[in-house]
C-alpha cells in the first residue's frame, strides 16, 4: 500500500524529483534504492546521468579496494573473509564483482563461481554482482559508476573484484584506491605470464593457496621482480600469504591493507590517485558524451556500419568522416550519417 502511494506520487513528479528522492532512499541506507539505483546506471538509463550526478557531492568517504587475479584465484573467498572481518571492526561494506562475459556467446563464462552471498540479516553489507553485456560505454566506465552511487549511500569500504586478464580489467583496478593482485602457486610460469600492468598497480600482493605447494617459490618469484619494478615510491607492495578458505593470513591481510592506507592517507597520495583516475575518466566521459550526441541527433548503428563498410572499401576516408561528424556535433545541426555522405560525396 505504502509503496504503490509512492510509486504514484513518484510518476507524478518531475525527473529532477524522482532522482532526488532516490538519492534520499540511497544515501539512508534502503538496500532497495540502492539496487535500483545501481540497474538505473548498469542500464544506461536516461535516469543515469542525473542520478550520478546528484550522487556525486556524496562521495569520495569510501576506500575503494580493487582485487585482480586469475579466474578461480579465490578472489570471491578472499573477498568474503575480508568483509567479515570488517564487518566485525563495524565498518560498512559494498562489494562489485565483475564477470567477464564471452563476447562471442554473451553468457557469463564464471556466472556462477561467485561465492559470496549477501547476509540479508545485515544492512552494512551490500553485494553486487555486475553481468557485463559489453554496455556501450564500457566496462570500466559502469564499475565506476556503480562504486560511486555505493559510495553515495555511505559504505566504509568497497571492495572490487575483477578477473585480471585485459585492459578492462587494468582500467577497472586503475579506479581502484588501492589495488591487491591474487596470485596462487602452481600455475606454471604465472608471474611472468601475468600482464606487466597489473604488476605495476599491485598495492598488496596476495599469494592466496599458500597452502598448495609452490608457495615459497612463488613468494621468491615474486620478491625477485618487485625489486626490479618500484613503481610505488615509498611504498613497497608487501606479500602477504593466505588460505582463503581457512581464514589463514586474513588478519594480516588487513592489516597491510590497513597500512596502505595509512599510507595514502599523508602527502596527498590518496588525491593524487584520484586526480590520475578523474583526468582518465573525464576523458572518457567527454568520448562518451560526444558518441551520446551523435546518437541523440540521428546517427544510428546502421549508419556507423554503412561507414565502416566503406571504410574498409575504401571509398570513404575515416580521416575526414570523423572529424566532419565530431564539428557537426559541435554545431549541433544533426549528424545524420546521409548528411555526411553528402558532404564527402555529394559533389561527384
Ligand atoms: N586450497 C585452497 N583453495 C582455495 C583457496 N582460496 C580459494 N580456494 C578455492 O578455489 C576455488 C575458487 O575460489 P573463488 O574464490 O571462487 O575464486 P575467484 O578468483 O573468485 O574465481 P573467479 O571469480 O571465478 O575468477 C574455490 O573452490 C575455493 O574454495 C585457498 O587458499 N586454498
Ligand atoms: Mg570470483
Amino acid at each position: 500500500m505504502r509503496e504503490t502511494v509512492k510509486e504514484t506520487a513518484e510518476v507524478a513528479q518531475t525527473m529532477e524529483d524522482r532522482v532526488e528522492l532516490l538519492v534520499e532512499r540511497v544515501r539512508s541506507g534502503e538496500v532497495r534504492a540502492l539496487a535500483r539505483a545501481i540497474s538505473l546506471v548498469e542500464n544506461e538509463s536516461p535516469l543515469a546521468r542525473p542520478l550520478l550526478s546528484a550522487c556525486f557531492p556524496f562521495t569520495g568517504q569510501a576506500l575503494r579496494i580493487g582485487l585482480t587475479g586469475a579466474p578461480g584465484a579465490g578472489k570471491s573467498t578472499l573477498v568474503d573473509r575480508l568483509s567479515r572481518l570488517f564487518r566485525e571492526r563495524r565498518q560498512t561494506v559494498g562489494i562489485v564483482a565483475v564477470d567477464p562475459t564471452s563476447p562471442y556467446t554473451g553468457g557469463a563464462i564464471l556466472g556462477d563461481r561467485v561465492r559470496m552471498k549477501e547476509d540479508l540479516s545485515d544492512s552494512g553489507l551490500f553485494v553486487r554482482s555486475m553481468a557485463t553485456r559489453g554496455a556501450l560505454g564500457g566496462l570500466a566506465r559502469t564499475t565506476a559508476d556503480v562504486a560511486s552511487v555505493i559510495d553515495a549511500s555511505g559504505k566504509d569500504l568497497i571492495l572490487i573484484e575483477t578477473v585480471g586478464v585485459g585492459q578492462d580489467e587494468v582500467d577497472i583496478v586503475r579506479l581502484a584506491d588501492l589495488t591487491l593482485v591474487v596470485l596462487v602457486p602452481g600455475m606454471g610460469d604465472d608471474v611472468q605470464s601475468l600482464k606487466a600492468g597489473i604488476l605495476e598497480i599491485a598495492d598488496i600482493f596476495v599469494l592466496n593457496k599458500s597452502d598448495r605447494e609452490g608457495a615459497d617459490r612463488l613468494e621468491m618469484e615474486v620478491r625477485a621482480m618487485q625489486s626490479l619494478s618500484g613503481v610505488h615510491g615509498s611504498w613497497v607492495p608487501p606479500l602477504v600469504r593466505t588460505v582463503a578458505t581457512t581464514g589463514e593470513g586474513i588478519a594480516e591481510l588487513a592489516a597491510a591493507i590497513d597500512q596502505a592506507r595509512a599510507w595514502l592517507a599523508v602527502e596527498g597520495r590518496l588525491e593524487e590517485r584520484r586526480k590520475a583516475s578523474w583526468r582518465r575518466r573525464i576523458e572518457e566521459m567527454l568520448q562518451y558524451e560526444l558518441l551520446r550526441e551523435l546518437r541523440r541527433q540521428g546517427l544510428t548503428d546502421a549508419d556507423l556500419d554503412a561507414h565502416a563498410a566503406r571504410v574498409a572499401a575504401k571509398s570513404e576516408n575515416p580521416y575526414e568522416v570523423a572529424p566532419r561528424f565530431v564539428a557537426q556535433a559541435l554545431r549541433g545541426d544533426g549528424a545524420r550519417g546521409e548528411e555526411i555522405d553528402e558532404e564527402i560525396h555529394g559533389e561527384d
